[in-house]
């Protein structure tokens, strides 16, 4: 075996896999020290180690699980409580699982899908405990949309990317069975309002949903992207509420109680609720002010992914590329402005345009190399037009908090970067 072809095989077989774990550049390292147990070379380029004519030599042979090419450093960026997706680095709607934001209260817990139950009880005919099994028996359903937290919003400094603005929503194609089929297999009775969804983290995570979700379009989700759920999402079951906000996509789902009223639990009395302006003060820290709670829908929210920090630009023709979408039913228009929001003109939008879904749209520019700005606005099938911040501010108060939507302005400088605009 030559050098050229071990060279090879550290490349697109083993290296990319540890590229997944490491990221690329320490990979290289690591892996061409080891992996014909001498050292060849210390931080070499993968580019230097590759043949310089790919057709002389046959390839790595078929694998069991494919693997992210080494030149793609495309991840998560993980803090203790959740890490986001790169938004500028996806094309068209949906987010690689490896790549779907992360949220845990208490972590990722192991779970033996064998031993999974759900039970279904409380204000019902005949309680239930469904295996996964049990649940995999049932008609299934497919639906793509998107997943986000409610709490996605950061904001501070001029060098932050759309992934540190706004990295915690994800999409999917989901798949599962409908709560409603479950519903009527435990017979809900008439009077439940309310039910209880509980996962079984070390969080206990507990949300009330009004039981008219559960009979719309609600899943009880066991596959995500054509795979089983990632343990990340909630393997091997979990509730997904298409269209809300993520905290009430109850993961590790095992728990559905029906009742006739609200449990109040902490997740929506403490938590994920929003002050309301006119009701000072508004900051919890003030004591008490007046909140809005179960404040299920995402509003309408885009977001320009090119040009975005830390991308730069060229002066000429630029597509600016980006995501809309509203968890209140499909993205009805998307305007995009090229002069800091003097004027508005209407993006492309990109098939599929599904109901609750992140959306694609696509606005071609000629930029005169002149500094200015550039901005989206999506509005959503229901008429909501996507707030400014300072809207935002004056129906909230002046504290950033959950469901926080705020048309982005990038600033294009005229040597060619890109910065956020967090002032508004
Ligand atoms: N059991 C359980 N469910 C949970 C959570 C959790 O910590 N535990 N986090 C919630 C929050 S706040 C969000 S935003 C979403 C995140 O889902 P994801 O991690 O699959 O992106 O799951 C929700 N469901
Ligand atoms: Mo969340």
């Amino acid at each position: 075996m030559t050098k050229k072809r071990i060279q090879l095989e550290q490349i697109t077989g083993r290296l990319s896999r540890r590229a997944m774990l490491g990221g690329a550049a320490t990979a290289v390292v690591a892996l061409v020290q080891t992996a014909s147990g001498k050292t060849i070379q210390q931080g070499v380029s993968i580019s230097e180690l590759l043949p310089d004519d790919p057709t002389k030599q046959i390839g790595t042979l078929a694998g069991e699980v494919g693997t992210r090419s080494a030149f793609e450093k495309v991840v998560k960026k993980p803090s203790d409580i959740s890490s986001r997706s790169p938004l500028q680095d996806f094309y068209g709607i949906i987010t690689p699982s490896d790549l779907h934001f992360e949220r845990h209260h208490a972590g990722v817990p192991a779970i033996d899908p064998a031993k999974h139950e759900l039970l279904i009880h409380g204000l019902v005919d005949k309680p239930l405990v469904f295996t996964v099994e049990d649940l995999k028996r049932f008609p299934s359903v497919s639906r793509i949309a998107f997943l986000e937290c409610s709490g996605n919003f950061r904001s501070g400094k001029e060098t932050m990317s759309p992934q540190d603005i706004c990295g915690l929503t994800s999409q999917s194609e989901w798949t599962g069975v409908k709560l409603s089929t479950l519903f009527r297999e435990a017979g809900v009775k008439s009077n439940a309002t309310w039910f209880l969804a509980e996962g079984s983290d070390a969080a206990v995570m507990t949300r009330s949903i009004p039981v008219k979700k559960g009979w719309d379009d609600a899943i009880v989700a066991y596959a995500q992207n054509g795979e089983a759920l990632r343990p990340e999402q909630g393997y091997p079951v979990r509730l997904f509420l298409p269209g809300w906000e993520g905290n009430t996509s109850v993961k590790w789902l095992r728990r559905i109680e029906l009742s006739d009223q609200p449990f109040m639990t902490r997740e929506e009395t403490s938590k994920y609720t929003e002050p309301i302006k006119g009701a000072e003060p508004v900051r919890r820290s003030d004591g008490p002010g007046k909140y809005r709670q179960f404040s299920f829908d995402i509003d309408a929210r885009s977001i320009i992914t090119f040009p975005a920090y830390p991308k730069t630009v060229e002066k000429g023709w630029i597509e600016i590329r980006g995501i809309a979408w509203s968890g209140r039913g499909k993205v009805a228009r998307v305007e995009v402005s090229t002069d800091a929001g003097k004027s508005w003109q209407l993006a492309t939008l990109q098939e599929p345009i599904l109901d609750k879904a992140h959306t694609a749209f696509r606005y071609v520019w000629n930029w005169n190399g002149v500094e200015t700005e550039i901005l989206s606005r999506v509005t959503d099938e229901t008429g909501y037009l996507q707030p400014t911040l300072n809207q935002l501010f004056a129906a909230r108060g002046d504290t950033i908090s959950y469901h926080f939507n705020p048309i982005t302005a990038w600033r294009i400088k005229s040597d060619g970067s890109v910065l956020f605009k967090p002032e508004p």
